[in-house]
C-alpha cells in the first residue's frame, strides 16, 4: 500500500530565470502534490557543495556547483501518496534527451546539467534533503 509521504524538490536556476517556475508548480499540483513548504534562495558555494556532497568526486561537480549557484532556486517540500517515486516519474529522466513525453524535464530542460528540477531519489535522501533546507516546524 502506498502512503502519504514527503519529498524534497527544487526548481533550478535555469527554470526560475526562464520564468517557468509557475508552470512547473502547476504541473506538480496537477500531479497531486501538495506544497508543504516553499522558499526561494540563492545558494552560496558552501550550501551548494554541502547539498551535492555525494557528487563531489564526479567530473561534473565544479560545473554543477557553478550552475546551481548562478541564480535563485525554489526549494519545495512536497506531499503526496508515494511522493518520492511519483515525483521522479513526473520529472522524467536526468537527461532530457531521454525523458518521456509529458514529463517536466522533457518540456522545460535543456541538458543533463541544466535540467530544471531536482527530486529526491529515495526515502533516506528525501529525509536528509528536506532537513538540509527546511525546519520541520516550518512545514505545514
Ligand atoms: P537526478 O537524481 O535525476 O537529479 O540525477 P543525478 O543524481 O544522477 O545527478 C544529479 C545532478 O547532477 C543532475 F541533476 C545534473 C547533474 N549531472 C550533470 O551535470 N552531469 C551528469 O553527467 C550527471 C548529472
Amino acid at each position: 500500500m502506498s502512503q502519504v509521504e514527503r519529498t524534497f524538490s527544487m526548481i533550478k536556476p535555469d527554470a526560475v530565470a526562464a520564468g517557468q517556475a509557475g508552470r512547473i508548480l502547476a504541473v506538480l499540483e496537477e500531479a497531486g502534490f501538495r506544497i508543504a513548504g516553499m522558499r526561494m534562495v540563492r545558494m552560496t558555494q558552501a550550501q551548494a557543495e554541502g547539498f551535492y556532497a555525494v557528487h563531489r568526486e564526479r567530473p561534473f561537480f565544479p560545473s554543477l556547483i557553478r550552475f546551481i549557484t548562478e541564480g535563485p532556486v525554489i526549494l519545495l517540500a512536497l506531499e503526496r501518496e508515494d511522493a518520492i517515486r511519483k515525483l521522479r516519474e513526473v520529472m522524467g529522466a536526468t537527461n532530457p534527451a531521454n525523458a518521456a513525453e509529458g514529463t517536466i524535464r522533457k518540456q522545460f530542460a535543456a541538458s543533463i546539467e541544466r535540467n530544471c528540477i531536482h527530486g529526491s531519489d529515495a526515502p533516506q535522501t528525501a529525509a536528509v534533503e528536506l532537513a538540509y533546507w527546511f525546519r520541520t516546524v516550518d512545514l505545514v
